[in-house]
């Protein structure tokens, strides 16, 4: 009997199965390049109140699924929401990003910071829950519905730099200079991650993408340390109790230790930034570990006439492996939405070929 993974394009390449239609979703498909989004986002109030009301948040998970027909949705929450859950203070402020009372090697807020998340699963990140409950109800089985969380060392470095960073010295000097308390926090990060990931599996996702956006400032004895083995721990302990919720790891920047990234971590596919080379990735990427990217979103707002042969680049350095068409990073917030529009077009006429 068919069940929901062969029918559904996403679920079944990212379980290791080429199909003859390349599947598409796009890391920040909801969000400010689209009106309707911008719509229920002023009328929200805060971004976070907007993370936390489900049946918005559910709306928007769906608002890009319904205008393109993309073949998953991705919950509509931010990564930021696990710091905001252990306790610390996180507001998002226009122009400014996100920003968080910093905190550091004397000030950790590590007491009782996980016992704080675990009441907070069950209040404030019980709403994120019921926004995958809802989603999972309206959608249809060729949609995928997929979880997220940030990787340890990126939400860590939020937490600790303040909001977003251009040298990332303080997060640093403190992994370096203090190893010992620094993996007390990249721990308490863990757990959390391992906590949200399963609930959210609990309340309906059907596959997770952990964000690991600033893995790229770490050398690769920090990348070992901060983002293989956490990230390891987080899959070894999700696949015990859930087996089959294929885990896909976006190491943004990892560049050559993408393949030591893949075998050490035990996820199921990696999503490629636009830096890595085609070749290279198809090179030395095995041939059955799915892979997820990795147009470079600025051919977005390019010339239109062009999208076609990148598309195609991408397309065919991938063409004979379990594939899912996605960007190297997130739709930029001034993107068309008919640059979208025509993207989808093209990957689907390809798909006819
Ligand atoms: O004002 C607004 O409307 C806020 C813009 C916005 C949106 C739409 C933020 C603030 N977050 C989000 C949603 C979001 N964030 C999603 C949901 C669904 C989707 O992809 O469509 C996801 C998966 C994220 C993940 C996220 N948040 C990441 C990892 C992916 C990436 O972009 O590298 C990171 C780093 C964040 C932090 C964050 N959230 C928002 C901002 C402005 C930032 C900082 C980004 C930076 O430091 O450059």
């Amino acid at each position: 009997m068919e069940d929901k993974t062969t029918r559904n394009l996403v679920l079944r390449n990212l379980a290791g199965k080429r199909t003859s239609a390349v599947p598409i979703w796009l890391m920040r498909q909801a969000g400010r390049y689209l009106p309707e989004y911008r719509k229920i986002r002023r009328a929200a109030g805060s971004f976070l109140d907007l993370c936390y009301s489900p049946e918005l948040a559910a709306e928007i998970t769906l608002q890009p699924v319904r205008r393109f027909g993309f073949d998953a949705a991705i919950l509509f929450s931010d990564i930021l929401v696990i710091p905001d859950a252990l306790g610390q203070h996180v507001t998002f402020e226009e122009g400014l990003g996100p920003v968080l009372e910093p905190i550091t090697p004397l000030n950790p807020m590590l007491p009782n910071a996980l016992d704080r998340f675990r009441n907070s699963s069950q209040n404030k990140l019980g709403a994120v829950y019921e926004t995958i409950e809802r989603v999972a109800n309206a959608k249809t089985d060729n949609c995928a519905l997929i979880g997220f969380a940030g990787g340890p060392w990126t939400v860590a470095t939020y937490m600790v730099e303040g909001g977003s960073s251009r040298d990332f010295q303080k997060i640093r000097r403190w992994a370096t200079s203090d190893a010992t308390s620094f993996e007390l926090l990249i721990d308490v990060l863990t757990e959390a991650t391992i906590i949200h990931l399963n609930a959210q599996i609990n309340a309906g996702v059907e596959a997770l993408q952990i964000f690991e956006s600033h893995a790229g400032v770490l050398d690769c004895f920090g990348f070992n340390k901060w983002v293989i083995k956490p990230t390891r721990r987080i899959v070894s302990t999700i696949k015990r109790k859930h087996p089959h919720i294929p885990i896909i790891g976006f190491p943004r920047g990892a560049a050559a230790q993408i393949p030591v990234f893949l075998s050490e971590t035990n996820v199921d596919a990696v999503s490629l930034d636009h830096s890595v080379s085609l070749n290279w990735a198809a090179s030395v990427i095995s041939d059955s570990v799915p892979i997820q990217g990795n147009l470079d979103p600025i051919y977005l707002l390019g010339d239109p006439g062009k999208l076609p042969f990148h598309v195609d680049r991408v397309l065919s350095a991938f063409s004979n492996r379990p594939y899912v068409f996605n960007l190297g990073h997130g739709v930029i917030k001034e993107t068309d939405p008919r640059s979208v529009e025509r993207l989808v077009d093209i990957v689907r006429n390809y798909n006819l070929r």
